[in-house]
C-alpha cells in the first residue's frame, strides 16, 4: 500500500519571471519540499510540461493569434498559450529551489505537437495515455496527494483523471501547495474536484498531522 505524493509542473515557466507565470508560483516550491521531506510519502513523482518547439498550443503556432486568445487546435477549442517550456531551455526546468533528489519519478507530458496535454495522465483528446497510471498502479499506490501548477489547468485535470483512471485510490488536492492562472478558474477547478470525490487539503494540515 503506496502513499503517493504527485506534484504538477513546477517549471521555471509557470514561476514569476518564465514564459507563462502562475502569480506566485514560487510559493509552492517551499510546499513541495517540506511534503517530500516529511516521510510521509513513500512515492514522489513530478510532471514536466516538455513541448516541442513550434507546439500547436502556442499562439505563435497560429497566424494572427495572441496569447491567450481561444483558438483550435486539432479541430478542438484550445486556449493559445505563449511559448512556454520548450524542451530542453530553462523555461522547461524544474524550479531551482525544488528539491528534486526526493523525484523518485518524472513524468513529462504536451510532447505531441497536434494536442496538448494539461493532464499528467493523458492528453487532452484522451486518447494518448502518458503511462503514469500505469505506473502508479505498478506501485500498488492507494493513497495520491496532488498539487502544484497551476490549480485550473494542469493540477485539475490531473487529478480528475487519477479519480478516473485508478479506481478505488483516495485522491487529495492540496490547495496551498498549488497556485493558478485565473481565480475564477481556481474556483470552478476546487468545485470541480470535490464534485468528482476529490477533497481537499491544506500542507500545513498534513505536515502538523504528519500523516
Ligand atoms: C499548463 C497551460 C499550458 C499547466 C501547461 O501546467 O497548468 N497550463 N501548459
Ligand atoms: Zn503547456
Amino acid at each position: 500500500m503506496t502513499k503517493a505524493l504527485l506534484v504538477i509542473d513546477i517549471q521555471n515557466g509557470f514561476c514569476p519571471g518564465g514564459n507563462l507565470p502562475v502569480a506566485q508560483g514560487d510559493e509552492v516550491v517551499p510546499v513541495a519540499n517540506a511534503l517530500m521531506a516529511s516521510g510521509q510519502y513513500d512515492l514522489v513523482v513530478a510532471s514536466q510540461d516538455w513541448h516541442p518547439p513550434g507546439h500547436g498550443s502556442f499562439a505563435s503556432s497560429h497566424p494572427g493569434a495572441k496569447p491567450f486568445d481561444m483558438g483550435e487546435l486539432s479541430g478542438k477549442p484550445q486556449v493559445l498559450w505563449p511559448d512556454h517550456c520548450v524542451q530542453g531551455t530553462g523555461d522547461a526546468e524544474f524550479h531551482p529551489g525544488l528539491d528534486t533528489k526526493r523525484i523518485d519519478h518524472v513524468q513529462r507530458k504536451g510532447e505531441n505537437p497536434a494536442v496538448d496535454s494539461y493532464s499528467a495522465f493523458r492528453d487532452n483528446d484522451r486518447s494518448a495515455l502518458t503511462g503514469l497510471a500505469g505506473y502508479l498502479a505498478s506501485r500498488d499506490v492507494r493513497e495520491l496527494d496532488v498539487m502544484g501548477l497551476a490549480t485550473d489547468y494542469c493540477v485539475k485535470f490531473s487529478a480528475l483523471d487519477a479519480v478516473e483512471m485508478l479506481p478505488g485510490v483516495r485522491v487529495r488536492f492540496i490547495e496551498d501547495g498549488s497556485r493558478g492562472i485565473d481565480p475564477a478558474g481556481v474556483i470552478r477547478a476546487i468545485a470541480e474536484m470535490k464534485a468528482a470525490g476529490i477533497a481537499v487539503t491544506q500542507s500545513t494540515d498534513l505536515l502538523k498531522a504528519g500523516a
